[in-house]
């Protein structure tokens, strides 16, 4: 089919297509600025099959993702959260032909394994000519591939085609409904895909999108006023922060939809929520399914309160091997469902459906309540952290001879990563000095926001860690 910015552009050219800061753009002049900025790559490095980018919540990176989807190659999107080294192993893994960088993470990229282009240098070159011809978008190619942690430390690239991207916009649309005069605030990272499904569904719906470089609550809340705002995404911990704000409730008329994702709420959050009359649209994604794939809808929202929802339209749910309570792995189908990993096997059952990894049941109206997950995942504000990866920057220190890394509840983080570790013999624990020494080996996000010194590791008779008994070892 025809390029998506294009069609939009043609569609609808005098619609605004993005506002960041006091600059706004029609989709005519997203369409000119990204043409001249692919351009401007193309000059660079002629053949490109597939591009890694580093950077952030700006109108430069919205309009180089806009670049790359008109030049319809893979593009391997970083977060800017991760140290050098964690990024040095996606290049790895994914081997693009270069990385664009956002000057300000040009020190993330010590150990780049490709050609580095600078995004501000590209946005500068001007050119008349175009220096690359408009190909048709084929749906089964792969648009954007985006890194999920392993279990076994490696990250895990996950492809996403253009199908995955349509029908998690299609799906979405039916259930929230939408419409051109719509103003999305986008505030989540685009580097993930709560963000970047958002640019995408821009294009696909015509509406405009407001983007926020930092999550600041308090301007947030302010520009939800002042642009009523009608749709914003957010993880819980945002919407928690947003609660704490003392004009949220007076600024948040103009909206009609607060779609959460990315971790689980608990009930008094979404009471204190529905308390305030918000529009919230609780819904459950992950990377793999190209973001939401299973919704609450505004009718059910407070009759139905700690459900994920029911399937979208394009979307079908399984529960497996349900227990004598109902409760199995979530299973999904759909055309959002991505093709694979780039470096590793996507586990589906013989008919197609992924094994999310995720426990669940559902009601007996096909609600789904997710209750709990099969995989060591921590989730911390939204972003996933696997506790090995942590674990192993623990024990290169110079202190940790054993330790066991969980996720506890936390009211602000949802979860907050906690260390319990074991001394070698002598030694008086050093926080500090732990941090220093892990520092540059995790993202700071990953790393313990609360240790526990304990004498021993509980293990069962086999000699297996049970990590379920640690809260209790260090119980007051
Ligand atoms: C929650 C956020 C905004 C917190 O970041 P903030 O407040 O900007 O922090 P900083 O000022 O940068 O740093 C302050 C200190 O806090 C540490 N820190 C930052 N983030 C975290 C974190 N998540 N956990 C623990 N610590 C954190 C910093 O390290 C710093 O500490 P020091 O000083 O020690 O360095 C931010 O984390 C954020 O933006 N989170 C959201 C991420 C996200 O979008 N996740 C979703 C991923 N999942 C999906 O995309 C699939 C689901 C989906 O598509 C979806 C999800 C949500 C909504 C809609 C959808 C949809 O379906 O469309
Ligand atoms: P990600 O790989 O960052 O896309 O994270 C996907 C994971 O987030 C899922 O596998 C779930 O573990 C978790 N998740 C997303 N939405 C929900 C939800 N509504 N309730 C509970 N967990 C969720
Ligand atoms: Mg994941
Ligand atoms: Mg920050
Ligand atoms: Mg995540």
């Amino acid at each position: 089919m025809e390029n998506w910015l294009i069609k939009r552009a043609k569609m609808s050219p005098n619609q605004l297509g993005l506002v960041f800061n006091d600059t706004c753009w029609t989709f005519k002049e997203l369409e000119t600025d990204a043409t001249q900025l692919a351009t401007a790559i193309t000059s660079q490095s002629p053949t490109l099959q597939r591009v890694a980018v580093l950077g952030r919540n700006h109108a430069d990176f919205y309009l180089l993702l806009l670049a790359l989807h008109l030049l319809q190659v893979e593009v391997v999107v970083l977060n800017n959260r991760l140290t050098a080294g964690e990024i040095a192993q996606q290049l790895t893994i994914a081997e693009p032909d270069c990385v664009i960088v956002d000057p300000i993470f040009s020190d993330k990229l010590i150990d780049c394994p490709c050609p580095v282009l600078d995004l501000v240098e590209l946005r500068q070159i001007t050119t008349d000519a175009l220096s690359y011809t408009q190909k048709p978008l084929e749906l089964d190619s792969v648009a954007t591939i985006m890194f999920t942690s392993g279990t076994t430390g490696v990250p895990k690239g996950v492809k996403q085609t253009y199908q995955n991207h349509l029908s998690s916009a299609t799906g979405s649309a039916l259930n929230v409904g939408m419409t051109p005069d719509d103003k999305w605030l986008l505030t989540v990272p685009l580097f993930h895909i709560s963000g970047y499904s958002m640019m995408m569904k821009s294009l696909i719906y015509g509406n405009t999108v407001y983007l926020v470089e930092k999550f600041n609550p308090t301007l947030i809340c302010q520009l939800i006023k002042e642009a009523t705002i009608t749709h914003i995404s957010l993880v819980p911990t945002m919407l928690t922060a947003l609660l704490k704000v003392p004009d949220f409730a007076e600024n948040k008329e103009s909206l009609r939809c607060v779609l959460l994702g990315g971790a689980p709420l608990t009930v008094a959050q979404l009471e204190e929520a529905h308390a305030l009359d918000l529009p919230i649209i609780q819904s459950f994604g992950m990377t793999e399914t190209a973001s939401q794939v299973i919704a609450l809808n505004a009718r059910d929202a407070k009759r139905k309160i700690g459900s994920s929802g029911q399937p979208l339209f394009p979307v079908e749910l399984q529960i497996e091997d349900p227990n004598e309570d109902g409760i199995g792995e979530i299973l999904i189908k759909a055309p959002n469902v991505s093709p694979g990993y780039i470096n590793a096997e996507m586990i589906k059952t013989t008919d197609g459906f992924l094994k999310t990894g995720d426990l669940g049941y559902l009601d007996e109206e096909g609600f789904l309540y997710v209750v709990g997950r099969k995989k060591e995942l921590i989730i911390s504000g939204g972003e996933n952290i696997y506790p090995l990866r942590v674990e192993n920057a623990l024990l290169t220190t110079s202190q940790v001879k054993e330790v066991a890394v969980t996720g506890e509840p936390d009211e602000y983080w949802g979860e907050i990563v906690t260390a319990y570790i074991v001394l070698y013999p002598g030694l008086t624990f050093d926080e500090e000095l732990i941090k220093q020494e892990i520092d540059g080996l995790v993202a700071h996000y990953k790393q313990p926001k609360c240790y526990y010194v304990i004498d021993e590791l509980p293990r069962n008779s086999l000699g297996k860690l049970v990590k379920r008994q640690l809260p209790e070892m260090v119980k007051k």
